[in-house]
């Protein structure tokens, strides 16, 4: 029964690791820490302007630490990712034009393939929070530059400073193309209101193994198995370590 335990637990141990080796983030600069860059958006980029106004017209956006900087009506919020980051988020004025791209990462902007495997699991995960307490964006994503059916989030509206921060996440699996962009619109194109951050955006793949990698890890645990079995049969381990705990006794 021994060794059947054994081996039990080291199979969860490989598994365990396989998962983990996989998934890794594979955005560029989805907590915004290096600021406007690594992402594509239909928006105009309007930073600073000295009046802190530049995020009055609708269809713009920034990458700032706070919303109110850039609209004298949006909240005063802190980024979502916090702790020793450097507090950017994207702030974003919705626009009213449908179908226009928010954020982006992938080959929209020109970019490589997210996820070049095809058939491959994946999880992306998003932060958003209303900056005005009226209308609340209805984000749309969208895969490889279609819209993904049923995959929408509404966001929270009312005071901005009670609902805070809310997480989205969607999981799917990448086509015969691999996953080439991922990118959110929104379905809300009121003008009033309709304003909104976007933080810690997230996308992890879990790639299938091939039918060759499950034989090398079935190779992998069949040797470490080996290598425990060898280590039950070195009995001088075992008066080495009753030594030392009677020792730790006295
Ligand atoms: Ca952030
Ligand atoms: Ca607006």
């Amino acid at each position: 029964m021994k060794s059947l335990f054994a081996t039990a637990a080291i199979a969860a141990a490989g598994f365990a690791i396989a998962g983990a080796a996989s998934a890794t983030e594979l955005l560029t600069n989805g907590n915004f820490d290096q600021g406007a860059t690594g992402f594509y958006s239909d928006y105009a980029y309007s930073p600073p302007n000295g009046q802190g106004n530049n995020l009055w017209p609708e269809g713009t956006y920034d990458v700032t630490t706070n919303p109110n900087l850039d609209h004298p009506l949006f909240a005063n919020l802190s980024d979502h990712t916090g702790g020793g980051s450097g507090g950017f988020m994207m702030v974003i004025n919705g626009s009213s034009q449908a179908d226009s791209i928010i954020w982006s990462e992938g080959d929209i902007g020109g970019g490589q393939a997210l996820i070049g495997a095809a058939n491959t699991a994946y999880t992306f995960s998003f932060w958003v929070a209303s900056v005005y307490p009226s209308s609340p964006a209805d984000l749309q994503l969208w895969v490889n530059g279609a819209k993904v059916d049923g995959a929408t989030f509404q966001a929270n509206g009312g005071q901005p400073g009670l609902n805070g921060w809310e997480n989205f996440t969607y999981s799917g699996v990448t086509g015969a193309n691999g996953l080439q962009s991922i990118s959110l619109s929104n379905l809300n194109l009121e003008p009033s209101g309709n304003d909104f951050a976007l933080d810690d955006m997230s996308l992890q793949g879990v790639a299938v193994p091939e039918p060759a990698s499950w034989a090398l890890m079935i190779m992998g645990l069949g040797g470490l198995g080996a290598m425990l079995r060898a280590n039950r049969r070195r009995p001088q381990l075992v008066p080495a370590l009753a030594v030392a705990r009677v020792r730790a006794r006295g």
